[in-house]
């Protein structure tokens, strides 16, 4: 594996379709998906990570008495491949203190609603819920405040008047895996970063919303900031 390559440890407890994303997109970019540990030995995503080569390993959160003993056992596996960043793609365990300071700055996860609305589980139903026009999908910074770290980039879908719960879902998946490669790559050339006051792309501080990646500018990637 080439020097030249952010090395990620992607956290998964599902279909893992996103980690599929960032599997394929690797193959031409600048990272490189070094192992794949799923809280749940059942998620789907596991096998993908066998299939494409890479270690999948399990840290099952029924085998730890405490949060603390589960956050400590996934640092040892996580460091045993000495990642520059770790990804968590639909990663369903809260992360202890620890565990963030250990890899402060360098924990990205992706969300399924344009944040800060919407933290938790059911957003899909719950802008529907809202009648709200607009939806989407938020990646950010992971930090001890629950979906609360800095926005680094949001992409919005518009909610028709016909549409259910699952086909907004669907919408936003399909956004997802677009938006999570392209986040990670950035980290991974060494534009991405944290630090108390937020987000910062290129050494500019990100606006609440982070990057917005307008349907264009996916088109032509040489006119993304
Ligand atoms: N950890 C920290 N410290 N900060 C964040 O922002 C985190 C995090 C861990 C996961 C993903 C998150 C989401 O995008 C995430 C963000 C799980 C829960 C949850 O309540 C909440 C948010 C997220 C993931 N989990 C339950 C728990 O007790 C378990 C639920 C289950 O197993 O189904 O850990 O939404
Ligand atoms: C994704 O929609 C992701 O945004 C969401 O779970 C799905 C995982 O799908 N994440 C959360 O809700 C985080 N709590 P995947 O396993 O197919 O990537």
């Amino acid at each position: 594996m080439e020097k030249t390559h952010c090395h990620i440890v992607v956290l998964i407890s599902g279909n893992g379709t996103n980690l599929q994303a960032l599997i394929n997109a690797s193959t031409t970019s600048n990272f490189r998906v070094v192992a794949v540990v799923s809280n749940n030995h059942e998620a789907f995503g596991l096998q993908r990570a066998t299939v494409a080569d890479i270690p999948a390993l399990v840290v099952d959160h029924d085998n730890y008495s405490s949060r603390q003993d589960f956050d400590r056992k996934l640092i040892e596996v996580i460091d045993a491949f000495d990642p520059e960043l770790i990804v968590l793609a639909g990663f369903m365990r809260i992360l202890g203190p620890e565990f963030v300071q250990h890899y402060q700055g360098r924990i990205l996860n992706i969300h399924p609603s344009l944040l800060p609305a919407y933290t938790g589980v059911n957003t899909h139903q719950r802008a529907l819920d809202a009648g709200d026009k607009e939806h989407g999908v938020s990646v950010h910074f992971v930090t001890d405040e629950l979906d609360g770290g800095p926005v680094v980039a949001q992409e919005k879908i518009a909610v028709l008047t016909t549409d259910t719960a699952a086909q907004l879902a669907t919408r936003v998946a399909a956004k997802e895996h677009i938006i999570y490669p392209k986040v990670v790559s950035w980290f991974a050339a060494g534009r991405l970063h944290m630090d108390a006051d937020g987000a910062y792309m290129d050494h500019d501080k990100l606006p609440a919303g982070g990057v917005e990646i307008h349907p264009a500018a996916v088109q032509d990637s040489i006119r993304l900031p």
